[in-house]
This record gives structure tokens, sequence and C-alpha cells, in this order.
């Protein structure tokens, strides 16, 4: 199953603007709230280094593609709802949007900085972005509550039966957070709590409900509408504050990657998502070339559009995974010849064995050892593979 990435965030923040400069779609965008009803689904890609030139070759993919030696690798994107306080209790479009949301691996929060919107996406000014941010992360954190507060039912009606452990009851009711028994048990002792829901004061459930949340949906700040000059005053302000010290913010500008993906579609520019700049490589009206070098004028400050880099940074820091590419000690070529067609998103940590079920299950059931084609050494089942390693398993349903 690919990581899907989910954009979150109030109405009107730039969710579908950014869903459509990533993914190249055509989906509704509007300065109104509530113009995304539906969540959609698409392809965006994440940068990686390709192995292929440190074996003296270049790679064929089979999906995605890649340029000089970087691979963009296909990463499922998910566009949802906008969500306002109170949407636990149903209000805006409420728990829809908490539903469509529980696909998400890993979510990108798209902050408006510009401080053009109120809280429930309508048009204002001087809108404080540190308050979306709070805001936000308190409604999901209700969420989680409520369903935990279910969970803890669950178990106190279940108190007289012998065999009734906690962390069962409450990863059973919290399973659609893909979380399961030991994550939450290390949770509640790593809060320093019993397991004992009669000794939990309505602090101690707010903060497990807040860890489990925290765990089960890491999450990077997009601080959108960059190009405004109001938005760049923002971002000023709040990276100096020592409250929010603790996040990174990834300026981005939705429009401008936009602009220029639609730009190099037309054959007026080179640019690769996610460099820091771009080229002009036809005449152009004045106005048109006035538009684009302001576009690069934000992006020399900023280092890019940071489209590319909230991605990347919600798949590779907050959610933490690494990419391997399945390949042969004999040659890096699949029966076709196609040179490293392939390449796997993976848990770090995960294990020689844990790949080979990834590539299939049935190449796992038949695991006997791998190679490490780089050195072309062997390796057994539990050997913890490293970003970019070059891996071939050797199994017995080949
Ligand atoms: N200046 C500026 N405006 C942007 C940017 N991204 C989006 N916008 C504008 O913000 C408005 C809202 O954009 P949408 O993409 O529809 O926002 P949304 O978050 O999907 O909104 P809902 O679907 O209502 O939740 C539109 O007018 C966009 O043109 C950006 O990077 N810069
Ligand atoms: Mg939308």
């Amino acid at each position: 199953m690919p990581y899907k990435i989910g954009l979150v965030g109030k109405p009107s923040v730039g969710k579908s603007t950014f869903f459509n400069a990533a993914t190249m779609n055509d989906i509704d965008e509007g300065a109104y709230p509530f113009t995304t009803i539906d969540p959609s689904i698409g392809e965006a890609y994440v940068r990686v280094q390709c192995a292929a030139p440190d074996f003296g070759e270049s790679c064929d993919p089979r999906v995605g593609f890649c340029n000089e030696g970087t691979r963009y690798v296909p990463a499922k994107l998910v566009d949802v709802a906008g969500l306002i306080p109170g949407a636990h209790e149903g209000k805006g479009l409420g728990n829809k949007f908490l539903t469509d949301l529980n696909e998400a691996d890993v979510l990108i929060h798209i902050v408006d900085f510009s401080g053009k919107t109120d809280i429930e996406g309508e048009p204002t000014e001087n809108h404080d972005p540190r308050e979306d941010i709070d805001f936000l992360e308190e409604e999901l954190d209700m969420w989680y509550l409520e369903i935990l507060e279910k969970g803890i039912d669950r178990f106190e009606g279940k108190h007289n039966q012998q065999d009734v452990k906690l962390e069962e009851e409450l990863a059973e009711q919290m399973s659609a957070f893909k979380t399961n028994k030991n994550e939450i048990k290390q949770i509640i002792l790593r809060l320093g709590m019993e397991l004992d829901p009669d000794t939990w004061d309505e602090d101690d459930r707010k903060e497990l409900a807040r860890e489990i949340r925290k765990e089960t949906k890491p999450m990077v700040i997009a601080a959108n509408k960059m190009d405004t000059e109001e938005a760049q005053e923002n971002y000023e302000k709040i990276s100096e504050d020592p409250e929010y010290e603790h996040l990174d913010f990834i300026p981005s500008s939705a429009h401008a990657e936009k602009a220029l993906k639609k730009a190099e579609e037309q054959g007026v520019v080179h640019y690769h998502p996610g460099d820091e700049t771009f080229e002009i490589v036809e005449d152009l009206p004045e106005e048109k070339e006035e538009g684009l070098e302001q576009i690069r004028e934000f992006m020399e400050e900023y280092g890019g559009t940071g489209v590319q880099k909230a991605l990347e940074s919600a798949l590779f820091d907050a959610l933490g995974v690494m990419a391997v590419f399945p390949g042969g000690a004999d040659g890096l070529g699949d029966e076709k010849g196609n040179i490293l067609p392939d390449v796997f998103l993976l848990e770090e940590n995960s294990t020689a064995e844990d790949f080979a079920f990834t590539i299939h299950s049935d190449i796992g059931e038949g695991f006997l050892h791998a190679i490490d084609c780089r050195d072309n050494r062997q390796i057994g089942a539990d050997h913890e593979l490293e970003n970019r390693d070059v891996i071939e398993i050797v199994s017995a349903n080949q």
C-alpha cells in the first residue's frame, strides 16, 4: 500500500490549490469556504537520490521518472474538506471530514499565513495564523478523545470479566487510527499514567488522546500564500515566537508551484519540482516575464516554492520512511534489462524480511536470505536496512 499524505486545514487556505500544484489535477479552488466537499486522491512525487549512478548506470523507472540522478517516486495525496472549530461536534462538514482524513498516514497542515481569512475561512484582514495552528491540533485531539472515551467505557463495561486488558480494548476502539495495543500501552506508560482509567482525570485523558494523535498522525505545517507581503511579515513574527519554536514551518506558495508547472508544460520555462529556481527559455511578453521574475525572487528568499519540500518533509521527516531499491548482485537490470525499475518506500528500521514482504507476500513467505548489492554481502532476515540500500532478495518462491 503506498503511503498517503493528507492535506488539512480550515477552509480557503489553499489545500486544493496545493493539491492541484502537486498532482497537476484540476479540482475546484475558490475564495469561499467549503469549495471542496468530497475528497480527492491524486498522485504526487517525492524526490529520492537515485542509486543507479552509484553503480555507473542510469535507471529505467517503471513508475515516476528520473531526472539527472533525482528520482521522483509516486506518493498518494488526499485533499479533503476544510475543518472549522467544533467540527468534532458536527460543525461545518463535521465528522465527514474526520473520516476522510483517516485515510492519511501523515498530514500537511496548510495554514494561510497572509491573515486574510478568518478562522472559518471567510475573507478578513490581520487574522493571526497562530490561532489556526492551535485550533486544528485541538480539534483533532477532541476527535481522538471522543473515541478514546468510548474505549474506556468499553473496558469498564467488561471490568468484571477475566483477561480483559485495557490496552486491548482501547486499541480495538481506536483501530481506525492504525494503532495497536503495544503502542497504546507504551504511550500510557511513557506519560507516567497507570494502566487503570479510574486513576485518570480529565487532563490525563486529554493528554493521552493528544499523544496517540501525535503518534498516529504525524504532521508538518506549510506556511502558505507566502507570495504575499502579509504572509512574509507574519512568517518573520511567528518564526521568532518562542511558543512556536518547537514547530517547523515550511514556507510555501501553492500559486507559485502551479504557475511554474503550467509554464513548464507550455515550454516557457525549465523547472524541476523542488528546485530553488528555474530558467526562462522563451521570449515572453513583459508582463508575463515580470510575473515569473516575482516568483523567482520569492523562491530565492525561501529556497523554492515549498510544495515539494512539504511533501518530502511529511514522508521522510515526520513519518520517517526510507527508500530501498530491489536490485541484483549480478547486475541491476530486471529480466527485460531495465535498470532499477522499482523503488519502495518503507518504514525506518525495516528489515530485509520486511522488504521481501513489501515486494510480495510470496517472496516474503519464501525468504531465504538477502544480498546487499553495494558490497555483495549476504544479509539475514533481521538485518535492518538503510536509506538508498540496493537489495536482492533470495526467496524459495521466486
Ligand atoms: N496568494 C496566494 N493565494 C492562494 C495560494 N494558494 C491558494 N490561494 C487562494 O486561496 C483561495 C482558496 O484556495 P483553495 O485551494 O480553494 O482552498 P481550500 O483550502 O481547498 O478551501 P476549501 O476547499 O474551501 O476548504 C483561492 O482563491 C486560491 O486562489 C497561494 O499560494 N498564494
Ligand atoms: Mg478545497
